[in-house]
């Protein structure tokens, strides 16, 4: 491992005791794109120490995301809790194209 590699590790490792917000990673099929809410209706798995499947709405952390998306995309996403306990997904990836 360089030099460089381990203090990414160490700062990740850090980071992940620091940090406030909590990353939960999540799969489901977008059924509606909200542009004006920046909000995506998403039918999603279990989200494990979370939540059960379902379908909700979720807000975007950048509305640059909902470009990524529409209508039927089968996504995993990071769902990420802030300290004030507000989930946002704070990152996106189609699967499956
Ligand atoms: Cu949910």
């Amino acid at each position: 491992m360089s030099k460089l590699s381990k203090l990414f590790a160490v700062s990740a490792v850090l980071l992940s005791f620091s940090a406030y917000a909590e990353d939960y990673p999540g799969e489901g099929t977008v059924n509606a794109v909200k542009s004006s809410e920046k909000k995506l209706t998403i039918s999603h798995g279990p989200i494990k120490g979370l939540m059960d499947a379902m379908t909700m709405d979720f807000a975007v952390a950048d509305p640059a995301m909902l470009d990524e998306v529409k209508k039927g995309s089968k996504i995993k996403f990071v769902l990420t809790k802030e300290k004030d306990g507000k989930l946002v997904i704070s990152d996106l990836e189609p699967i499956g194209k």
